[in-house]
C-alpha cells in the first residue's frame, strides 16, 4: 500500500511542478488504461466538471490504444470547443496515458516537445525506476532549458544518443551513470534527460548533459526538436540486429538535417557485444561506414559494461 501512495504522491508533485512550469496548461492527467485518474493537477481557472469529459475522450482513445499498443507508443492532439487535448501513451503494457488540458488559443504544439520528458519520467515512476521528479526550464520557443555552470555566453554541453528502438540507448546510458542496467526494455517515451559532472582534476570539473531519445518510430517527430545544439551525437545499432546498422543512414540523415554545426562529433557505436561470437563481418562494414563519414568508432555491451566507459570518456573529452 505504502508503495502505491508513494507512486501516487511523486506523480502528483511531477504534475505539480509542470503546471508551475507551463502557466497556459489548464491541466494535466495521468490516467491508467481503465480510465481511471492517477493523478491530476490544474491551474486555477479549470472547471472539475470538465474531468469527466475528458475522460471519456480518453476512454475511446484507450480502445484503440489496447488495440495498437504493441506496435507504436501513440501520441494526439483532441480539440473541443471549450479545450484542446494533447495525451501521449505510456509504456507497452497499457500502462496509461498522460493528458495535458490547455484552451482552445494556446500553442499547445510549444509544450509537446517538452511534455515528453514529463510523460517519460512518469513511466518511469509506473515502473518503479528512479528518477527525478526535478524539471528543466522551457523558453518562449518551447526550447528546453537545462542550467549549466558554463558561461551564458557558451552552449550547454549536449551529448545526444539515437538509434533504433531498442538498441540498448538508455542501457548504456544507465551503465555509465549508474553502472548497472536492467533485463527488461521499456521504451523512451520521446526524450530522457541526464545532466552530470565529469571530474577532470580535483579542481576541474565539465558539466554535460545526455539528450537519450525514444527510437520508436511513433517519436520521429517530436525528436527534432531535441538536436539543437548537440556537441557529441552517438548513433547507436545492436550487434546482434543487422537491420539496425543497415538502417543506419535513415540516422545520420535525422541528425544532420536538425544539427547545423559543423564541429559536432559524430561517434557509431555497436552495442551488444556480449551476444555476438564473430563479429567481423559487421565490424568491418560498420568501421568503413565510419571511415567514410569521419564519424569514430566504439564497441560497447551495457550488460557487461565492456567498452562503455572508454566511450563516455572519449565522448567528454570533445566537450572540452
Ligand atoms: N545482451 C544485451 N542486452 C542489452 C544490451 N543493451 C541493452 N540490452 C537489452 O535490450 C533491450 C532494449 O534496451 P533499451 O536500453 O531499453 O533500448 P533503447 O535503445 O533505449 O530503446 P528505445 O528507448 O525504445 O529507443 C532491453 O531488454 C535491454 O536489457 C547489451 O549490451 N547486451
Ligand atoms: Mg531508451
Amino acid at each position: 500500500m505504502s508503495v502505491i501512495v508513494s507512486k501516487t504522491n511523486l506523480l502528483n508533485e511531477l504534475l505539480n511542478n509542470l503546471v508551475k512550469e507551463i502557466k497556459d496548461l489548464i491541466a494535466v492527467l495521468i490516467v491508467d488504461s481503465n480510465g481511471l485518474i492517477m493523478a491530476q493537477q490544474s491551474n486555477k481557472g479549470f472547471k472539475e466538471e470538465i474531468f469527466e469529459v475528458i475522460i471519456s475522450i480518453v476512454e475511446e482513445n484507450l480502445e484503440k490504444m489496447k488495440k495498437y499498443a504493441e506496435i507504436s507508443l501513440g501520441s494526439g492532439t483532441i480539440h473541443m470547443n471549450e479545450y484542446q487535448l494533447f495525451y501521449v501513451e505510456m509504456g507497452i503494457n497499457n500502462q496509461g496515458l498522460f493528458v495535458m488540458v490547455t484552451d482552445p488559443y494556446s500553442n499547445l504544439n510549444d509544450f509537446i516537445p517538452y511534455s515528453y520528458l514529463v510523460a517519460e519520467k512518469a513511466s518511469n515512476i509506473l515502473n518503479n525506476i528512479e528518477t527525478s521528479i526535478e524539471l528543466p526550464k522551457i523558453n518562449g520557443n518551447g526550447n528546453i532549458i537545462f542550467d549549466d555552470h558554463s558561461s551564458s555566453f557558451s552552449k550547454p554541453n549536449k551529448i545526444v544518443i539515437i538509434g533504433s528502438d531498442s538498441v540498448g540507448k538508455t542501457s548504456l546510458v544507465d551503465m555509465y551513470l549508474k553502472g548497472k542496467t536492467g533485463n527488461n526494455y521499456i521504451p523512451t517515451i520521446g526524450l530522457s534527460v541526464n545532466k552530470r559532472s565529469f571530474e577532470i582534476t580535483k579542481n576541474m570539473s565539465i558539466d554535460f548533459q545526455i539528450f537519450d531519445m525514444g527510437g520508436l518510430k511513433s517519436f520521429k517527430k517530436v525528436r527534432k526538436h531535441y538536436y539543437q545544439d548537440a556537441k557529441v551525437v552517438i548513433i547507436l545499432f545492436d550487434y546482434s540486429k543487422l537491420t539496425t546498422l543497415e538502417n543506419i543512414n535513415e540516422w545520420i540523415e535525422e541528425a544532420r538535417n536538425f544539427i547545423k554545426t559543423p564541429q559536432t562529433n559524430y561517434y557509431l557505436v555497436g552495442n551488444k557485444i556480449d551476444l555476438i561470437n564473430d563479429r567481423e563481418s559487421i565490424q568491418s562494414s560498420a568501421l568503413d561506414l565510419s571511415y567514410r563519414n569521419n564519424f569514430s568508432y566504439y564497441e560497447t555491451s551495457a550488460f557487461t559494461g565492456e567498452g562503455v566507459d572508454e566511450l563516455f570518456t572519449s565522448c567528454i573529452s570533445n566537450l572540452l
